[in-house]
């Protein structure tokens, strides 16, 4: 069998890429990953080069890895990470983000919902009876607007991957869900006092991750989080890995399709998602009486949650119960 080369320089490979029929060395790796960022930057318009960008960051591989490579780059970048107060997986999740941000000099914004809002996401699934990644993605958004409105960011930027994007659109596909459809684009603009948002990481792999993060001595938090078991786009990931063994590039030519020919049809649909608030009502927008972010009731969700989440006497204690039909994490 013919031996595979490094497709720019010949030499040794690290890595072979099936679906684009091509083999690197490390060094040739690493820029390809690079590149492609690059590419998806500009082909999508997110940001120039003077922005600045905040990255959320878990202390995965993705979000580290998309720091490490706008970091690379040039853009004048920063992380935030979230204390969410999910036992021993928050810890360490958020002592990798602090490793990583000191080992490359990068300024990295820590925020504590327990000692900043007296709850954590266990607390807040408890108190709403609901799956927990209901509470702690409206956190998480709610915090990620608050920082970059307040901070004066031009992007907040995440790690979604080619993988986590091609499972969210096999979910919305399959249940026709035209109002997901129609806000699934890789670029969302500023609206009604919400910041730009946007995904640079769509073409890369989450294999093509966690091998950058290994070239480049990235430690990441390779456990997921305890509470994303039963998540229905892990099962969506396991069907489209069958798809891909056999039919290589399958899940890059179901999501780039999708954006290039498809996308537009929901155009109307997005249109009047940018019309509405963050959680799809077209009630107009004012100040949230208690955190002044925009809200179509007095108090904005997020308020109402740490009314209802924060314990006034004892602190609830960290229960971690995963439920089958969890929202995407
Ligand atoms: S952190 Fe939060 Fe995710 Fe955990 S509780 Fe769900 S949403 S799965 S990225
Ligand atoms: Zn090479
Ligand atoms: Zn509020």
């Amino acid at each position: 069998m013919k031996k595979l080369r490094c497709k720019v320089c010949k030499g040794p490979i690290v890595i072979e890429l099936r679906q684009h029929n091509v083999a690197f060395c490390a060094e040739h790796f690493i820029s390809f990953c690079q590149n492609q960022v690059a590419r998806t930057i500009k082909k999508f318009w997110m940001f120039g080069p003077e922005a600045k960008v905040l990255v959320a960051v878990s202390g995965g591989k993705d979000s580290l890895a998309l720091w490490d490579i706008l970091n690379e780059l040039g853009y004048d970048v920063d992380g935030l990470v979230i204390g969410l107060g999910i036992g021993e997986y928050s810890s360490s999740s958020t002592q990798y983000t602090r490793d990583f941000a000191e080992s490359r000099g990068l300024n990295l914004i820590e925020y504590d919902l327990a000692s900043t809002h007296g709850f954590t996401v266990p607390d807040a699934a408890k108190a709403t009876s609901r799956v927990p990644c209901s509470s702690c993605g409206m956190s998480k958004r709610h915090i990620f607007d608050s920082v970059a409105i307040d901070g004066d960011y031009d992007v907040v930027v995440t790690g979604h991957n080619l993988d986590d994007e091609a499972a969210v659109l096999f979910g919305n596909v399959a249940r026709w869900q035209s109002e997901y459809l129609a806000r699934q684009h890789p670029v969302l603009p500023a609206q009604n006092g919400f910041p730009r948002k946007c995904k640079p990481l769509i073409r890369l792999s989450e294999r093509e991750m966690a091998a950058y993060c290994v070239l480049r001595n990235i430690d990441y938090i390779v456990e997921e989080c305890p509470m994303a078991a039963g998540n229905k786009h892990l099962e969506y990931k396991d069907l489209l890995n069958q798809m891909e063994v056999d039919s290589p590039g399958a899940k890059h030519a179901f999501y780039f399709g999708f954006l290039d020919r498809a996308s537009k049809l929901f155009a109307d649909d997005f249109e009047k998602s940018l019309q509405t608030n963050a959680h799809g009502s077209e009630e107009p927008l004012s100040p949230c009486t208690s955190c002044g972010r925009p809200s179509s009731n007095a108090v904005c969700a997020f308020c109402k949650l740490v009314e209802r989440a924060a314990p006034t006497s004892e602190p609830v204690s960290v229960e971690i119960t995963p439920r089958p039909d969890m929202i995407d994490g």
